[in-house]
């Protein structure tokens, strides 16, 4: 099993969950709430509004967001979703756990690392775009997502 945490269109109540809740592309469990240890510029761009966390840490703010076990199967059907290496990369992050799972071994406070899809290759303008705590495609800024199948 491995632990991917999302913070983007990935998290509940977000556009993209309903794919990380088809079991025809493996298995995911929720585990916690978390934030990341360090800041990271998580960003809203390209003309599709499609949230990214660039991988320049100390920058930007502690980005929340949750953590799911997967198995390998959701692992590499999320990689081919993400369009992992040329969209974003499967990187490793260092988490603060929000919430207590008895079960996990987990309690708030406590330092966990997970993959997470983030990018190393941008445009120039993106690490000077406001910046974001904790993702939401209805949030005040306005940049609503759009969904991969409305995209022209
Ligand atoms: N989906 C992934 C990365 C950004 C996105 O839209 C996530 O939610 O973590």
């Amino acid at each position: 099993m491995h632990r991917v945490f999302v913070y983007g269109s990935l998290k509940r109540s977000q556009p993209n969950y309903p794919y990380m809740t088809d079991s025809n592309n493996g298995k995911a469990e929720f585990l916690s709430t978390a934030v990341t240890v360090q800041k990271y510029p998580l960003v809203i761009a390209t003309n599709y509004n499609i949230p990214f966390l660039l991988n320049l840490p100390g920058q930007g703010k502690r980005v929340n967001g949750e953590v799911y076990k997967v198995d390998e199967k959701m692992l590499k059907y999320l990689d081919w979703f993400e369009k992992v290496p040329t969209m974003y990369q499967r990187t490793v992050v260092e988490l603060e756990v929000k919430m207590a799972n008895r079960e996990e071994n987990l309690s708030p406070g406590s330092i966990m690392e997970a993959f997470v899809y983030s990018t190393t290759t941008y445009q120039p303008d993106w690490p000077s775009l406001p910046t974001y705590d904790n993702y939401d495609s209805n949030g005040d800024h306005g940049l609503k997502f759009v969904l991969r199948e409305d995209r022209k």
